[in-house]
This record gives C-alpha cells, structure tokens and sequence, in this order.
C-alpha cells in the first residue's frame, strides 16, 4: 500500500438514515463527530481539497444523515452534528440513537476525529462524546477548530486548557484551521498512520 492517501479523488458515497442500512466495512474509516456548526464539513472539504463536496450548512442543526465519502479506498465518515440549542427531543433522540448504534456496530474505526472549537470550553455533549470514545478504546484525535479565529498565544492558552478539561493525552490533540489549513498536514498524517 502507498505510505499517504491520495485524497485527489475524492468523492461522495451514500447517506443513510439509519445505521442498519450501512453496508460492512469494506475498508479502512475514519470517523468526524462534533457538535453542530464546529466546522466538520469544512475540515473534510479541507482535506479532499475540495470547495463543497460536504455540505457547509448555512442553516446549523439540521439533524442530517450519516454521509460517507471515499478517497483512494478510505472511507470518511461524516456524523450528524449534535448540541444544536433549538433541537427538539425527538430529534436530539434521533440523534443518540444514530450515533449509538453507528459506535455500538461492528466496523472498522480506524480512527475518530471528534471536533471542539478552540475558543469556547468543551460543552457539557463534547465531554460525553470524548469520555465515551476514551472509554471504549476508540483510536480518536482532538481537532480544536477555527484556530484562525484566535492568536497564537491565545490558541496555546485554550489548547492548554481544553487538553487538560478533556483530560486527553497531549499527542491527541491537534490545532486545526479549515480557512488557514493549519494543522491539515498533521490530521493527514494520522489518518494514513490509522489507516495504511
Ligand atoms: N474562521 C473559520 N470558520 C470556519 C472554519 N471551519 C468552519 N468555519 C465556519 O463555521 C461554519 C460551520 O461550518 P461547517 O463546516 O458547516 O460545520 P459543521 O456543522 O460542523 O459541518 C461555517 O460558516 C464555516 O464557514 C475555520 O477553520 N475557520
Ligand atoms: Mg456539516
């Protein structure tokens, strides 16, 4: 297998509304969860090196689907978002529902790559999200988004500071900017670590 993935052609798969309808891993993937609006889509985008081929919404909180893309026999999974404020019960229990049964499913996770915005303390659904993937042994990284957003100092003080509120190991965490690409060279190096 080549030592980095060819992320050139990337390209969309399918959506599903419920995990059951998910084929078997056919291979490697890896895994975007974050709250609604932290910038998944955009960092996914960052990486294919594409403009919108994942949906940048311009109306946060829809409760999406489960959405797979493909590059170079990587599968990328993007996860609906949650912590959307307006969100009715129903559909924040839709939510846990989708994301249980994906995590609880038998597949290949080869890595997750939970999202939290740099500038704000991790909220109450980010801790459950991580304490869960930590909890399970997940091969998970932090990505602390929108980076360009703070100064360097204040990138390293909040860095700092979320690492130790998640209580993360410093090496899983990574500073990341879908506008500046900072931190994109890094996330790449530990998907095709996870995945080749
Ligand atoms: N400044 C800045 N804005 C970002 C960045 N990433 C995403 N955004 C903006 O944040 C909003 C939500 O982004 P999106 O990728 O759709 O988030 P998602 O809901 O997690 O998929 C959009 O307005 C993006 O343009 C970033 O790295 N820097
Ligand atoms: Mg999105």
């Amino acid at each position: 297998m080549a030592d980095s993935i060819n992320y050139q052609l990337a390209k969309f798969v399918a959506s599903y509304g419920k995990v059951s309808q998910i084929p078997e891993s056919t291979c490697p993937e890896v895994s975007f969860v974050g709250r609604s609006n932290v910038g998944k889509s955009s960092i996914m985008n960052k990486l294919f090196g594409r403009k919108n081929l994942v949906k940048v919404s311009s109306t946060p909180g829809k409760t999406s689907n489960i959405n797979f893309f493909e590059a170079d026999d990587v599968h990328f999974v993007d996860l609906p978002g949650y912590g959307f404020a307006r969100r009715s019960k129903a559909e924040r229990d839709r939510w846990a529902e989708l994301i249980g049964d994906f995590f609880d499913s038998e597949r290949s996770f080869n890595l997750v790559v939970s999202l939290v915005d740099i500038r704000h303390d991790p909220s109450k659904l980010d801790h459950d999200m991580i304490d869960y993937l930590q909890g399970n042994e997940f091969n998970f990284i932090v990505c602390l988004t929108k980076a360009d957003k703070l100064s360097r100092t204040q990138q390293a003080r909040q860095a700092a500071v979320i690492k130790k509120q998640l209580n993360v190991p410093a090496e899983n965490v990574i500073i990341t900017s879908s506008q500046t690409g900072v931190g994109i060279d890094e996330l790449k190096k530990r998907i095709a670590e996870a995945c080749l």
